[in-house]
């Protein structure tokens, strides 16, 4: 970074914060609900963002706040493995302190939102209690690793679970602060759940210049969409074994429509690693980001605008120079298969796991769907373990073949679809949180997208397509937190009530789509797509998928078939 440049205010915040401490501690002692401006950069690698609910800006009593301040706090769950009494905990924490839901991420993390600043601390504590932790669940360093979920008993699904588990200890930030924030008990002044160092061997005390995100995957199942991190490690498996990794770098979905210099990004393929030398690989490129990625501009900090900016060749070598030797090519090993694990699946030791969809990933009770009740039902009956998806669904896992009817029993009895009741669109769609929560959306995402399924589905059946698996993701701005940009059909929150619809991504992961229309009203997105099914329908060659179609006619020819139909129909 050269020295004339100015650097961006959060780097001045991380550099002064003596190793993610800032103030943090004195706010917790105030009687305020809410953090300090600065706190609440530095909150984020601690798990938490602070939020208000956008739902009730503006309803306040006279003399109050705008704005009615709350915590979310992220669980960072590596490759979304989860013990029944980890699921437990959340559910306790969401019904006692936070608004009652539970949000399964498309980073197969667990969210609770609108926790009080208070019960901050309490929050955090429970949740390191059952052995997990919020720590750099968010904020500028590596987050919660992907993997596939699917518990399958062979040695590759244990191979990319040890490299997970490997990547998630070797990256972790190893400042003392959130131990003393959270865990140390206040009375006696002794740390409880003892760790941290003072010191950040890998990050330095100013860690990363922006987020940082990477995913394990193995060829035939891209189901963590591995080409959208910044760092991927895809299997190379030989007589099923995993003999290295291709190791892909600079993915990332983010965008910023006004600023013209940012752009989605599939990541490029770097070169072979051995498993026992992917973590030291993984360290090097998080060292050549940390010294060369842009510590001036947040919007065009992640790593893929600086791979964009001085070519693969360049960070290879920089790659190679920290790592210390010369790096192999990739081979030709990519992924070719994408599964999102819904329904009964052998694990290969004689027992069984059950995908469930989680439509958007939120887990609540009302009348009519209990999820957490049949959750709790699920735990205390069937005493499973879980996984969560990178879909935003859970696996439960662990099951006898006697299991299996009392599972579906209890999932009907609480007013649940199985996931084969589902629809094949409703399936392989997802939202991202957007409003009444998140801060930067400009639209509404989970809470409108089931109602655009409801409109989508009887259309689909009317041309016989309801059988033909497409991607629908949604988001409520350009961040993309839904991975909507390589999607078969990704709808994009551009402004209040209106998207960017793109076309021609894929399931498999491996394409990004491109703007077939802007500014579309959520009510006219149906009566906007229905036409491009019928062209699909009608233009389609043998085999071809929904993306595959839209990517080999164009958006131009699309939209002339689409216009021509739509003036019949
Ligand atoms: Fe995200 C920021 C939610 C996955 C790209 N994301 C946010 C924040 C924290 C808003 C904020 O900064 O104030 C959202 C909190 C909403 C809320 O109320 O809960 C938020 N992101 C989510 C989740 C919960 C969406 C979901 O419905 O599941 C996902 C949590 C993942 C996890 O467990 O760690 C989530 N976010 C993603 C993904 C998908 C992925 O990583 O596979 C992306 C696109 C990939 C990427 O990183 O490029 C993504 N989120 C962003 C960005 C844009 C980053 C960029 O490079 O420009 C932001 C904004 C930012 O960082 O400034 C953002
Ligand atoms: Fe919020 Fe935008 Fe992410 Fe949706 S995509 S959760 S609206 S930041």
């Amino acid at each position: 970074m050269a020295d004339d440049k100015k650097l961006n205010p959060v780097e001045v915040i991380k550099a002064d914060s003596k190793l993610l401490r800032g103030s943090i501690s004195e706010d917790l002692s105030s009687d305020s609900d809410q953090f300090a401006k600065p706190n609440t950069q530095l909150l984020k690698f601690h798990g938490t963002y602070q939020q208000d609910d956008r739902d009730a800006r503006g309803k306040q009593e006279e003399g109050k706040s705008s704005k009615q301040f709350s915590m979310m706090t992220r669980t960072r769950i590596p490759g979304g493995r989860l013990t029944a009494e980890q699921l437990l905990a959340h559910l306790d924490l969401c019904d006692e302190i936070g608004n009652s839901t539970l949000k399964c991420t498309t980073r197969q993390a667990l969210q609770l939102h609108a926790i009080p600043k208070q019960d901050l601390r309490q929050t955090i504590r429970r949740i390191n209690e059952v052995h997990l932790s919020t720590l750099a669940a968010c904020g500028d360093v590596n987050r919660n690793v992907m993997c596939c979920p699917a518990p399958i008993h062979d040695e590759v699904h244990r191979e990319l679970v040890r490299l997970t588990d490997a990547l998630k200890d070797h990256l972790a930030p190893k400042s003392g602060a959130y131990y003393e924030l959270w865990l140390k008990d206040e009375e006696t002044g002794e740390k409880e759940l003892v760790g941290g160092a003072e010191e950040e061997p890998i990050y330095g005390p100013t860690y990363l210049p922006r987020k940082f995100k990477i995913a394990v995957a193995r060829p035939d199942d891209n189901c963590v969409d591995i080409y959208t991190n910044d760092l991927g490690f895809l299997a190379v498996v030989r007589d099923q074994q995993v003999i290295g990794y291709n190791v892909l770098v600079g993915g990332g979905l983010g965008t910023t429509p006004s600023a013209k210099k940012t752009f989605p990004a599939l990541a490029k393929r770097m070169a072979f690693v051995t498993p026992e030398n992917a973590c030291r690989v993984a360290e090097a490129v998080v060292k050549v980001q940390r010294d060369h990625g842009n510590r001036d501009d947040r919007k065009t900090a992640r790593m893929k605008y600086l791979i964009a900016d001085k070519g693969l060749d360049w960070f290879r070598g920089k790659v190679e120079e920290y790592y210390g030797e010369a790096l192999a090519p990739c081979t030709e090993d990519d992924v070719h298969g994408f599964d999102d694990h819904l329904g009964w699946a052998e694990q290969g030791d004689g027992r069984w796991f059950y995908g469930w969809n989680i439509e958007n990933g939120r887990l609540y009770d009302d009348q009519d769907r209990r999820w957490k009740s049949a959750l709790r039902e699920i735990c205390s009956e069937l005493k499973p373990g879980f996984c969560l998806t990178p879909h935003q669904s859970i696996l439960v896992t662990n099951l006898s073949e006697a299991d299996k009817p009392k599972l579906e029993a209890i999932i009907l009895k609480h007013g649940l679809p199985l996931s084969e009741q589902i629809s094949t669109v409703r399936r392989w769609s997802m939202a991202c949180v957007a409003l009444p929560t998140c801060g930067l959306a400009v639209t509404e995402s989970e809470r409108v997208l089931p109602s655009l399924m409801d409109q989508l589905e009887p259309e689909l059946a009317k041309l016989g397509l309801d059988s033909e698996a497409f991607t629908v993701r949604m988001t409520g701005c350009p961040n993309g937190c839904a991975r909507p940009y390589n999607a078969d059909v990704g709808l994009v929150g551009k402004t209040k009530g209106k998207y960017t619809l793109f076309l021609g991504g894929q399931l498999l992961g491996t394409r990004l789509g491109t703007v077939y229309k802007d500014l579309v009203a959520f009510e006219d997105i149906t009566a906007t797509l229905v036409p491009v099914f019928h062209a699909f329908k009608q233009y389609r060659e043998p085999q071809e998928t929904f993306g595959d179609f839209c990517h080999r006619v164009g958006n131009e020819q699309l939209s002339l078939w689409a216009d021509d139909i739509a003036s019949t129909v």
